[in-house]
């Protein structure tokens, strides 16, 4: 068994509201030839440390932790593990924008163009002149368009199944639906929507639950393209518009042919943040790009005390 960290530095971020807490020192590297590898260690022996990082009473549900690895491909600055309140990502967008910004934050920044690995391919961040951060995300793509399903109190929803770095289901969601101060309507039909679908088996192409669902209508701020509310795989929204959601999105209106590539698109979050967008192609792989901006908040040592009842967090 690994030795017991007693205390570990972070550094926490926001993009467009969504908090990053990125882990600097202190948690023992998992083993593993590539990233999938060490994401499956962390699971199978780490998992504690994973709660006590993002959940509370040193975190919150809609943290998104990343791990910070030696990277596995010649060229690549890092490796980065994604993690939530209830298990591991494959990719995370606000979070990349997030964990460029941290490296920004520390000096860490040796050329412009940094790639990183994830547990599904590679990603790479771009800091502009502007400060804004561009992502380049993993292909993306739609699984399914048109999926019905009967959800309890809801009735028959229709959405579609895309990736974008995460399992989506996308449902056009009524005008005037999509506000803040609609959020406990959101969340409930949201996750009643991600029951509805978990029940029925309804799964992504690799099998994996559809664990994020994306509400997407009219946007309110002027020049915004669409507005979005995000249900995470736990009981949290995504503040922002998430990089994972827009890709979704992007291709699922690149398949149906409302958006060219290279075309800007612009996404607006339910809590009014903003992420700009645009799709090129890489052989017959459509590949998202993210731009946005993160602002590090915070430095600190979360210390691991075994004398806690609650030192590796609360289920
Ligand atoms: O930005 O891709 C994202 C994301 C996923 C979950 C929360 N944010």
């Amino acid at each position: 068994m690994d030795p017991q960290p007693k205390e570990m530095e972070v550094i926490d971020s926001h993009t467009g509201g969504e908090p990053t807490r990125i882990v600097l020192s202190g948690w023992p590297q998992p083993p593993g030839k590539n990233m999938a590898e060490r994401r499956e260690y962390l699971i199978q022996h780490h998992d504690h440390l994973r709660q006590a990082v993002v959940c509370e009473p040193k975190g919150h549900n809609a943290i998104i932790g990343g791990l910070i690895t030696p990277p596995v491909h010649a060229g690549s600055e890092a490796g980065i593990i994604f993690f939530n309140d209830v298990g591991y990502l494959d990719m995370c967008g606000h979070g990349l924008i997030g964990l460029a910004e941290t490296f920004r934050f520390l000096g860490r920044i040796t050329e412009k163009h940094l790639v990183f690995d994830t547990p599904v391919g590679r990603a790479s961040a771009e800091i502009g002149e502007d400060g804004k951060i561009t992502i380049t995300n993993v292909p993306s793509y739609v699984y399914r368009e048109g999926v019905e399903i009967d959800v309890p109190n809801l009735g028959r929803i229709r959405g579609d199944i895309a990736y974008g770095g995460n399992w989506f289901f996308l449902v056009e969601t009524p005008l005037g639906e999509l506000r803040f101060n609609n959020l406990d309507f959101l969340m409930s039909s949201s996750k009643a929507i991600r029951q509805a679908l978990h029940e029925a088996g309804i799964t992504g192409a690799d099998h994996k639950m559809v664990d994020h669902i994306e509400f997407y209508g009219p946007p309110t701020v002027r020049g915004a393209d669409s507005k979005n509310f995000v249900l995470c795989p736990g009981n949290a929204y995504d503040r922002s518009c998430c990089g994972t959601g827009t890709s979704a999105k992007m291709a699922c209106l690149h398949a149906k042919g409302k958006l060219e590539l290279s075309k800007l698109w612009t996404q607006e979050s339910i809590t009014g943040s903003i992420f700009e967008g645009w799709l090129e192609k890489q052989g017959d792989r459509i590949i998202p790009h993210i731009r946005s901006s993160a602002h590090v908040v915070s430095r600190s040592t979360l210390y691991f005390d075994p004398n806690d009842e609650f030192c590796w967090g609360i289920e």
